[in-house]
């Protein structure tokens, strides 16, 4: 243990996570059929380089050496997501040889006596629902709900923690709206109507298993971003701060913990498309909201980065790297006037992201002052990470801008605790480099390297200094220093 480090409280946990579709593989076995996310990558230019998850990491024949290397790496909590057209093929009957596989991971996890996370929707949505309507369908929410509970009676008595959906924003906006993500949709109203039947999935999930056993720990993941005027003192500046944080972070935050959608937001979408709020506030049936409102006992929190915005249009070529474009050119926004991002000469990473830490701290800070805080629920930081171009030499893989990346969020996890914020745990985004969505291959999240031809895995330098810090339980302030 470190003496002159910053140790992290005795119950924090450290982990890293992962998500089906980026990692397992084996598309075509055991039953498998396609998710929405097969059939998009089958569209000419969806995704980089025409990659699709295949065979990904090929986990689902590596299990058992991916939880070694886990182990090895003294990881205490893994993250994983479980894939719906796995276990339920059309997303109804249940198909035993796919959820075999989870029990024998959970099984490898347990005798590893690493913590199984279980998150049951990371995007991978079963084809024949999409064909269905897909979430700007009522009835997914119905068909997600006994799921989970399929997925319960199957590890309800091994898996102590189940996250019911990871970023609901990613997977109505960014998906429905922006059109960035699987299915590729580009309409306001669908990115609406997904973002509420997704947060009904939620709520429903989570009282069918709260009543089916009060021991479990049931939570959701959002993905949040902070966002700042340019200019503090120009209302056009503040007003782009308030709908980019509005749009990405109150919309889900509010119906969950406050049973109620940011009215300022839904005026701003009625002003760009009367028909779709119309017909969103159709599908807000009386009483959704107190069901997905429904206590819960974990937020995750992802953290990528900030967003600096004004509300003027800038004078030279836009900059690129946040959401407030998709690769495409395209908004995620349903309300995007007035929303420009400003370059504010931050290091970034190999996709475009800007790297702020500190944004980190204000994050779990505000969280928990203004939804989490009061009600006692834990924070857990579900994701952080970035993509970094490593230098693969002899038997190392040299990676010194994510260990500073590590060491810099950590430090900013640390500054929230010290300031009295209920965080419990981290987990890195990601275990293993993977099928990066939109981005397929050509993206590298991984602590650990993963070399697609022979799917040899290598720990980096930052997956060593990250066993290093879990041992030790301390930031030691010799490379502190440097990182922060
Ligand atoms: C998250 N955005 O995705 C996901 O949960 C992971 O599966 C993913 O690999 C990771 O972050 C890195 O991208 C996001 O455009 C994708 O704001 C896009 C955005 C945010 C999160």
């Amino acid at each position: 243990m470190s003496t002159t480090g910053r140790s992290f409280p005795q119950d924090f946990l450290f982990g890293a996570a992962t998500a089906a579709y980026q990692i397992e593989g084996a598309a075509h076995e055991d039953g498998r059929r396609d998710s929405i996310w097969d059939v998009f990558c089958r569209v000419p230019g969806a995704v980089v380089g025409g990659d699709n998850g295949d065979v990904a990491c090929d986990h689902y024949h590596r299990y058992r050496d991916d939880v070694a290397l886990m182990k090895r790496l003294g990881l205490q909590t893994y993250r994983f997501s479980v894939s719906w057209s796995r276990v339920r093929p059309d997303g109804g009957a249940l198909n035993p040889a796919g959820l075999d596989f989870y029990k024998r991971l959970v099984d490898e996890l347990r005798e590893a006596d690493i913590l199984p996370w279980l998150t049951l929707y990371h995007w991978d949505l079963p084809q024949a629902l999409q064909e269905r309507g897909g979430w700007t369908a009522r009835s997914t929410a119905d068909l997600f709900t006994e799921y989970a509970l399929d997925m319960h009676d199957a590890l309800g008595d091994r898996v102590p923690v189940w996250t019911t959906l990871n970023e609901p924003w990613c997977a109505s906006f960014l998906s429905y709206t922006g059109g960035e993500h699987a299915p590729g949709h580009h309409s306001i109203e669908e990115g609406l109507l997904a973002s509420h039947h997704l947060l009904l999935g939620h709520g429903q999930a989570v009282r069918e298993l709260r009543a089916r056993d009060a021991s479990l720990d049931l939570g959701i993941t959002l993905n949040h971003t902070v966002a700042d005027p340019a200019d503090p003192q120009k209302p056009a500046d503040v007003d782009a701060a308030r709908r980019v944080d509005g749009q990405f972070n109150r919309w889900f935050l509010d119906p969950i913990h406050r049973a109620s959608y940011p009215a300022d937001i839904v005026e701003d979408i009625r002003k760009v498309d009367a028909a779709a709020v119309a017909s969103f506030e159709a599908a807000v049936r009386d009483g959704d909201l107190a069901t997905i409102a429904q206590p819960i006992d974990t937020q995750g929190v992802n953290y990528y980065h900030g967003d600096l915005v004004s509300g003027t249009a800038p004078e030279h070529a836009p900059v690129s790297g946040g959401p407030a474009t998709t690769r495409a050119g395209r908004s995620p926004y349903p309300s995007d006037a007035g929303i420009h991002p400003v370059e504010r000469g931050l290091p970034r990473t190999a996709q475009g992201w800007e790297v702020q830490p500190e944004g980190l701290t204000r994050l779990l800070q505000r969280v928990h002052d203004e939804y989490t805080g009061e009600k006692g629920v834990r924070l857990f930081v579900t994701e952080n990470g970035a993509a970094y171009d490593d230098v693969v030499t002899e038997g190392a893989v040299h990676d010194p801008d994510r260990v500073t990346y590590v060491r810099a969020h950590l430090g900013a996890v640390l500054d929230a605790v010290d300031a009295g914020v209920d965080v419990r745990g981290y987990f890195y985004w990601s275990l293993l480099d993977n099928f990066e969505w939109a981005w397929g291959y050509d993206k590298r999240f991984g602590i650990v390297r993963v070399d697609y031809e022979t799917q040899e895995r290598t720990p980096k330098d930052s997956a060593l200094e990250y066993a290093r810090i879990i041992a030790e339980r301390a930031l030691d302030d010799v490379s502190t220093a440097g990182a922060r």
